[in-house]
Formats: C-alpha cells, structure tokens, sequence
C-alpha cells in the first residue's frame, strides 16, 4: 500500500458531503489537505478539525470552479509548498433539477455543465500540467452512476456524468506515457446534501430520495477514494462502481417503507 502521509491531495466541493469526508480521511492518514468550495465558513471550520484531530496541515480558499480565470488565479498563486498536489479529487459538482428536457430551466442546465464539467476541466487543465512536469500524480473524478445510465428527469446531469466519463477515459488515453493515474468513482445514492441542492432546498422532497432504504454515506465513497490511491505505482483502478446494496441500478431500488 502507497502511503499518504504528507502526500498534498487537493479535494475541491469540501465544503460538504463526499468532499468533507474525502478531505477527513486523507487527513486522517497524514495526506496535507488543500481544499476549496464557494462556502468559505464551512471550509474553515472542517481546516479547524482537520488541525486539531489529525495534527497535520489544511490551506484553504474559497472559489467557485465555475469562473476560470478565477481557478487560474487561486491555483497559480498558492503558497509554493501547495503547488506540488500529489493527488486531486475532482469532486464539486451538483444537480438542479428533475424535470423533463422540454420543461427544463435552463439556468439549472448551465449550472450543471459549468460546475460537473466545465469546472473539472478548468482545474484539471491547471492541475495536471504540473503533476506531468513532476511525473507524479494521481487525478480522481466523482463521477456517479448516472454516468452509466439515464433515469427519468436525469437527462442533463446525467449528460454532464456521462462527460466525466469520457473525460476520464481521455485523461486515462492521454497520460499513458506518463506514470500518472487517473480513476472514477462512480456511486449510486449517497446520502449528502445532493437532493437538498437538487430540489432547490426542498427538505421534504430530498428526504424522500433515502426512504426506506440505508444510502451509501460519504465516509462509503471517501473509502473507495483511499483504496484508489493507495495501490502499488503500477496499478491503476480505472473505474469504481459503487452502489448502496439496497439499488441495483439508477431506477431500481428495494425500499422497506
Ligand atoms: P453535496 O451537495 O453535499 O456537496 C457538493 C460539493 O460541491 C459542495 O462542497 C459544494 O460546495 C461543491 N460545489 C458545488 N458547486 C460548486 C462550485 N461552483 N464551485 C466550487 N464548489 C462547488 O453533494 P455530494 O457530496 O453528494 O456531491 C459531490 C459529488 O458527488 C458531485 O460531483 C456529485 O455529482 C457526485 N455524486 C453524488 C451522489 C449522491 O447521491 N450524493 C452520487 C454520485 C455522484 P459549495 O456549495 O460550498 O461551493
Ligand atoms: C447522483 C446519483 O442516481 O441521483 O449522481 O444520479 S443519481
């Protein structure tokens, strides 16, 4: 097993969910934890828990991978020992939505395809030169199961999924020659504030999303991440599919209620 400790792993959407959890365990194993999100305060808070628990370091900045002359900014002028990112996980990301294409809103359409890709190509563009300067790095993509399926409602965050994919697979083609690595991680439901951003804040229709079954949580995927990136210098886990025990697919799920 490779190990993390010191290791600079750059999570970006800290600030909640699998990024929160991604951030905690990398710490939990020594990695020092570069991480960004719009939610400063959040990001501060988890930066104090990261010092205080896992007694290693935490930088942090608020940013919005939206905005790519703002991506290059903050990536440019990190404080030198940050700049050397062993491990980047591409992880802010976001649905709005669940409506049919002809009843869409198209400021949800644009939001998923700046942040889920727009966004990941922006820091992987900045990101991944350096790590083939250094011929060193590891890039992992949250991508999710609607990458491998569409469900009804799903069809631009799952076109936006389904890009991550192929960007992975292109990342995977295009760095061969190199001895980076690149790996998805593709989760069914995880239970995170995914559903509230979806349903616009709607808590009663979010909670509906995990009823009557146990989601994968956070900590589930963070995992998965670790195991990603601890495998010997010449093994590269391409793909990782993961999916509660209780959904066989994006529309097939066993609920007790
Ligand atoms: P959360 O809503 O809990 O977390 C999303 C994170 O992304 C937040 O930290 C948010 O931070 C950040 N983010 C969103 N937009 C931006 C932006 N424009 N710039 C910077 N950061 C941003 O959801 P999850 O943890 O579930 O989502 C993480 C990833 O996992 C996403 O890519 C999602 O598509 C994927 N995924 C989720 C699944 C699920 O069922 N939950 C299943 C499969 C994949 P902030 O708002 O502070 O900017
Ligand atoms: C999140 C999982 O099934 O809601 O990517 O699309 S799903």
């Amino acid at each position: 097993m490779t190990s993390l400790k010191d290791k600079i792993v750059f999570v970006t959407g800290a600030s909640s969910g699998i990024g929160q959890a991604c951030a905690l365990a990398f710490a939990r194993e020594g990695a020092k934890l570069l991480l960004c999100a719009r939610r400063k305060d959040r990001l501060n808070k988890l930066a104090d828990e990261i010092r205080d628990t896992y007694r290693t370091e935490c930088h942090f900045f608020q940013l919005d991978v939206r905005n790519q002359k703002d991506v290059e900014t903050a990536l440019n002028t990190l404080p030198s020992p940050w700049k050397d990112i062993d491990i980047l996980v591409n992880n802010a990301g976001l649905s709005r939505g669940l409506t049919k294409v002809h009843d869409g809103l198209l400021t949800d359409w644009e939001e998923m395809i700046d942040t889920n890709i727009k966004g990941l190509l922006y820091i992987s563009r900045v990101v991944i030169p350096e790590m083939v300067e250094r011929q060193s790095g590891h890039i992992v993509n949250i991508g999710s199961i609607a990458g491998h399926e569409v469900y009804p409602g799903g069809n631009v965050y799952c076109a936006t999924k389904h890009a991550v994919d192929a960007i992975t697979k292109g990342m995977q083609i295009d760095l061969v020659d190199t001895p980076l690595r690149v790996s998805t991680v593709d989760p069914g439901m995880v239970d995170t504030e995914f559903s509230l951003v979806r349903f616009h804040g709607d808590t009663e229709r979010a909670g509906g999303v995990y009823k009557g079954l146990t989601p994968l949580s956070g900590d589930d995927i963070a995992e998965a991440v670790i195991f990603c990136v601890t495998r010997p210098p010449h093994v590269s886990i391409n793909q990782l599919r993961i999916m509660p025990t209780a959904q066989a697919a994006a529309t097939v799920a066993h609920r007790t209620e």
